[in-house]
This record gives C-alpha cells, structure tokens and sequence, in this order.
C-alpha cells in the first residue's frame, strides 16, 4: 500500500527523458510512499483499483499537477525596508549613485544587524507566505547583509528556521562578499580577507550548502571573488555568483572555473562566458524582477545560452533594493514577455533547472519515481496559463514531501 495517491489529474513531470511538451501525461495518476514518488504514470496503467493501492486517494478533477516550485535565488532574510529609495530613484538617483552614498545593500545591512533572530523570523516568514501560497516548495535563502560573522549566521540561522515552521525546503548560502560593510568603507581587500577567514566557521557553522558573492564594480572584483571562491573550496562548498548584472567583469567564466553550481543575473555576460558555463555545467539563473525594478534594458544573452544548452532556471532575486519580489509566478510571466523565454522554458526554470542550480536535481524539480514528494496542484486548462496571467493565482493545493 502507499501512503497516497492522486487520481485523474494532468501530469506535466518536466522530467528530462520525456519528448512531450511539459512531459505531460494527460489523465495520470501519481503515488507517494515515505515521502517520495512511488510511482506515475496513466490513469489506465495503474496495477490495480485506486482504493486497493493506497491508504489516501485524492481526486484531482483533471487540474494539473507539476512538480513544487523551486525559487533558487533569494535574499528573503533582512531587516527594514527601501521604499524610501525607490522613491529617490523615481526622483533621478540611480541604482549604483544611492549605493556609492552609504544606502543600498548598507542601508539594509544597518537595519539587519540592528534586529533579532524572531524579528527577521516573523519579517521573512510574511514574504516566504506569499511565495508558498503560489506553490514554492523549495527556495535559497542568502546571508549577505549582515556581513560580519554573527549576522552572517545569524540570518542563515534564521533561514534554516524557516524551514522548521513553514512546510519548505530551504537552502542557504553564505553572501558574506555581498557589499563592502561601513567599518571597510574604501577597504575592499582588507574586508575579502575578513570574509577568507569567516569561512572555516562557516562551514563548521553547518549552516551553509553553497557560497556566493556579488562581482561587480560597486562590489568585488574578480580577483577578489576568486579569492572567496578558493576558500569556499578549501572547505568543500559549492559555489555560485552574482555575475555580470551591471557590467561584464567577467563573473560567468570565473564561477564556471570553480565549477560552480549557477551564474546569475548575466545581462553583460559575453559569449565566452556563456561557452565557460556550458563546459563547466553551470546553470544560469535569471533574475527578471531585477531587470524589471532597475529598468534594465540589457537582455541576457538567452539565445547564446539555448545555441550552447545552458539549463536556464528563473527565481526572484527576492530582497529589500533591487528585486522587492514574492511572486515566482510573476517572474515566469516577465520571463517571457520581457527575456521571450517560452512558457514551457519558464516553468522548467522554476522546477528541473531551479533544482539542478540548488544541486538538487538528483531528489527535486521534477516528477519521476524516487524523487521527493512535492507537488503544486492548479486550476489550469494548460501549463501555459502559468506563464500568461499576470497577478493571478491559480493554485489548488501543495503537497510537501507527500503530505497534502
Ligand atoms: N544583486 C542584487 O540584485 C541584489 N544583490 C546583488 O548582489 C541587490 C541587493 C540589494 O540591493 O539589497
Ligand atoms: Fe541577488
């Protein structure tokens, strides 16, 4: 007997193997047992009458079932907010001219190390709300605005908690070269190394699966991010980068020398980057809320990438200055009218290539046998609908890890 089993519905498993668009199985039917998928498959095929092959059986009424959504790039954890400079920008100040005034990221930074752990638990936990009542099952949580080695783990802390009190798989990343923090103001080096020598702990902390940081000319240079990367090495962590959003320094390539998990953002990211990427495996993560705040007008090069089959997978970017985002639905809509991307390609953004950027492509992202139990359930008459409406929320129903 296994544990339950959904009857009558529209599969799209966006798993690999299969041909059809969304790897869609019309009229299907689909099994968890401790908490993975048991079996799927057609209606027809089951090996027997529902009732005798499962203790729960639940009729979808042909809605769809897709695999839970996967949101792989966020800063949800962080104190205040910055409608205040979102105002300022609508008065003419740009982006990089508030972050070079001590505001931006800093700003953000202040207001984080300034709040306590069940302050950004209850802030985080409002907006993580908002992306599950869209489906997310899994997301990355970044550290990054605390920027000294007990707010790092503080926030990480507090993305792991996350997870113990709302149904989600979270994944965290240690952002510590997120920003230059006041006490290094004009001290970027000497900072790098602040970050070189937090990473032991880090990693001893246990509280970290990958590490990133943010390559840019109002960051770190390459070499600086380099540095980070061989010590997140050194520690046998993965790890992934802010590359090439405002201007090509090069991020692609260099994240892709350390075999990293993704690049993301990529507006600037040359061909050669591209080319690393698809050597190395790197999946690419596209930000398109970020695009949008910032009134972006550089596109990723997404063609270069399909041409050299980059998994492309899509998140949020959720945080407080350049991405104030909770919708990952939204996202998979700008995907396509503003990056052209297909719907089709958007959805496999949000769960097989979302997973494979987390390094969970191997247990999450899509519907075949053996992989966790994660399901959104919508009232949809075509995946498409996904990626076509705009503020509307078509989801029936989540199962996590089986449970419904
Ligand atoms: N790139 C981004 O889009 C965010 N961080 C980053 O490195 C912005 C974070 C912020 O403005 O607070
Ligand atoms: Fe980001």
């Amino acid at each position: 007997m296994w544990d339950a089993l959904w009857i009558g519905g529209r599969l799209a498993s966006m798993a690999a193997e299969d041909p059809t668009p969304y790897g869609a199985i019309e009229d299907g039917a689909i099994a968890a047992d401790g908490g993975r998928i048991a079996w799927l498959g057609a209606s027809a095929d089951l090996p027997g009458p529902p009732e005798s092959l499962a203790r729960q059986v639940h009729r979808l009424d042909g809605r769809w079932l897709t695999p839970g959504l996967i949101d792989c790039h966020t800063h949800l954890v962080y104190g205040g907010d910055r409608a205040q400079e979102f105002e300022q920008r609508l008065e003419g100040a740009t982006y990089e001219e508030i972050s070079r005034a001590g505001g931006g990221i800093v700003s953000t930074v202040r207001a984080t190390r300034a709040a306590d752990e069940d302050t950004l638990t209850a802030t985080a936990k409002r907006r993580l709300t908002a992306l599950l009542a869209e489906g997310v099952t899994t997301l990355e949580i970044k550290s990054g605005y605390g920027l000294d080695l007990d707010n790092e783990l503080k926030q990480l802390r507090v993305a792991r908690r996350l997870a113990e009190i709302l149904p989600v798989t979270v994944r965290t990343t240690f952002l510590g070269a997120h920003a230059v923090p006041p006490e290094y103001k004009d001290r970027a080096a000497e900072y790098i190394d602040a970050v070189v020598a937090m990473m032991p702990e880090v990693a001893a902390s246990g509280l970290a699966d990958a590490v990133d940081a943010f390559c840019e000319t109002i960051a770190f240079s390459a070499e600086q991010t380099a540095q980070v990367f061989e010590a997140a090495r050194a520690q046998g962590l993965p790890v992934k980068l802010h590359a090439d959003q405002l201007s090509d320094l090069g991020g692609a390539a260099l994240v892709a020398k350390f075999q990293g998990l993704s690049a993301d953002h990529l507006e600037y990211t040359s061909e050669a980057g591209v080319a690393a990427m698809a050597q190395a495996g790197t999946v690419a993560v596209l930000l398109p809320g970020a695009f949008y705040a910032l009134r972006e007008t550089k596109l990723p090069p997404i063609e270069a990438l399909r041409r050299a089959k980059v998994p492309i997978a899509l998140a949020t970017d959720s945080n407080p200055g350049s991405a104030p985002v909770t919708s990952l639905l939204l996202m998979v809509n700008m995907a396509c009218t503003l990056f052209r991307m297909t719907p089709e390609e958007a959805l496999l953004g949000v769960t097989r290539h979302g997973a494979r950027a987390l390094g969970l492509a191997d247990s999450h992202g899509t519907l075949e046998v053996g992989k966790v139990a994660d399901f959104a359930i919508w009232d949809i008459e075509r995946p498409a609908e996904l990626a076509y409406r705009i503020g509307f929320n078509p989801l029936a129903g989540v199962v996590k890890s089986g449970a419904a």
